[in-house]
């Protein structure tokens, strides 16, 4: 019998009882109990202690439009009494299904004119490695199979997508990468850069591609992935002139583009897509999060028409699919949610006015002395704590004073989140000006906090 639980300690004791969370060592948790968060509007969401936190990571930087968006609830509402559930396999479709393919090749590059639905992020890479792997297959190139991509990389945790991924820590458990998957340097230029300007790195970092596909072969190599901002690994944004040579790689060798643009995507960078911002010209593009702000669980692969066309003319049936794919109450939320992006003028917004000032006023904390680097595009950025700015030393535990200073922003009601020593932020793209003055300030005093708990002045 499920119980009716009142205190904030009644709940954590059921969790702590039966509830393992992701990415969490449950002994730690346990003997801390969770915060329970229990409603939001807006940025701010308020946990059962009645607490308000300044959500500055958007969730997992998926809340694009904002908590209590009534519209979305009600667009759900209406499709699961209309009809809660068909699938798209056995030649069936739903409306929601189509509609939404239709309009995401609305919104995503010239080109792009497919879609492929699945659930979560990782789902969308995993459906790209058995794409890219089917297409080839049908060009009549079976051995162009071989998946590169990036140390530091996040791409999700099924056993593709944690592959695919490039944390060793993830690899660390469970036997990963699976075979065909190749890993190259990160174009993160304040940790591996050296002596060598951002521009002279980015270059070098994309040659290693060309160095990989070489040693390979190029009928081995079937693509290459990466964000075009990495955002798990830190918000590393490439220097100018990595993505255009990876595109000129890419190009020259016949090999796959694919940008994951689950975290990049629907505005983030305050473009439609990450691949908008730096010109890109991708033959995948892997979404989920934004698609519908996280209202709902839904992902999708966009299909360029240079591969489209092959898969469709000489692939037959790709074997290939979920349960889920499409679901009509996640695809009508996903509708709603990018007619409010439109209507609202959300990504304009976000690219010539709340971005540019998110970006000038947190570029304010370099003159911090914990503060190595501020990095980030559009409403997405790191600010980098290091040992000694000059120097671009960093602390000699790599991820402690991360973990400090997240725990003041915790405490001082402001979330964000620490990779290693950097600090990320990815609020609601509809987060006002008034709220970023709100998210720097109290970031500043919770810097000062962990300059003082650290012994840097
Ligand atoms: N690609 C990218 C670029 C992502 O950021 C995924 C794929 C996987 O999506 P799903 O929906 O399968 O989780 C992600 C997810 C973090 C964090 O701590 C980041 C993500 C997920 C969970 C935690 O920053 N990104």
């Amino acid at each position: 019998m499920i119980q009716k639980l009142n205190t904030t300690e009644e709940w954590q004791r059921q969790d702590s009882a039966h509830h393992l969370h992701p990415f969490t060592d449950t002994n730690e948790i346990n003997a801390l109990g969770a915060r329970i968060i229990t409603r939001a509007e807006g940025v701010y969401i308020w946990d059962s202690e009645g607490n308000r936190l300044l959500d500055g990571m958007a969730g997992l930087w998926c809340v694009n439009v904002g908590y209590g968006r009534r519209e979305l609830a009600d667009a759900a509402f209406r499709q699961m009494q209309e009809l809660p559930y068909y699938n798209t396999f056995f030649k069936t479709s739903t409306m929601p299904a189509t509609e939404l393919a239709a309009v995401l090749a609305g919104v995503t590059p010239d080109g792009f004119n497919h879609a492929f639905f699945a659930n979560s992020g990782s789902e969308a890479n995993d459906t790209v490695v058995r794409m890219v792997r089917h297409y080839w297959n049908a060009m009549g190139k079976p051995d162009k199979s071989v998946i590169i991509s990036r140390n530091n990389a996040y791409h999700g945790t099924t056993m593709a997508g944690a592959s695919l991924g490039g944390m060793s820590y993830m690899h660390a458990q469970g036997g990963l990468p699976i075979p065909g998957i190749e890993h190259i340097e990160q174009p993160y230029w304040y940790h591996l850069g050296g002596d060598l300007s951002p521009e002279e790195f980015g270059l070098k970092a994309a040659q290693a591609l060309e160095t990989k596909i070489k040693e390979l072969g190029p009928d081995k190599v079937a693509a290459f992935i990466g964000e075009p901002v990495q955002g798990a690994g830190g918000v590393i944004v490439p220097p100018a002139t990595y993505w255009p040579e990876i595109q000129r790689i890419c190009d020259e060798y016949n090999i796959l583009l694919v940008a994951d643009e689950v975290i990049c995507g629907f505005g983030r960078t305050g473009s439609w897509f990450g691949s908008d911002t730096f010109g890109i010209k991708p033959d995948l593009m892997s979404m989920a999060k934004g698609l519908s702000s996280g209202y709902q669980p839904i992902s999708a692969v966009m299909v360029h028409d240079r591969v489209a066309d092959g898969l469709i003319e000489k692939g037959g049936a790709f074997e290939h699919g979920f349960t889920y794919s499409g679901h009509p109450v996640a695809a009508a939320v996903a509708l709603a949610n990018i007619e409010i992006l439109k209507r609202e003028k959300i990504i304009e917004t976000v690219g010539a006015d709340t971005g540019p000032y998110f970006q000038q006023r947190l570029r304010e904390l370099v003159d911090h002395p914990l503060v190595g680097e501020v990095r980030g595009v559009g409403m997405v950025a790191a600010i980098e704590m290091v040992k000694d700015k000059k120097t671009r030393t960093l602390f000699d535990k790599v991820g402690d004073t991360g973990t400090i200073c997240r725990d003041h922003c915790m405490n001082n009601g402001l979330i964000m989140r620490a990779t290693q020593d950097s600090m990320l932020a990815s609020p609601p793209l509809i987060i006002s000006t008034k709220e970023i003055d709100e998210l720097v300030d109290t970031f500043r005093g919770c810097l000062d906090a962990t300059a003082k708990d650290v012994g840097i002045s």
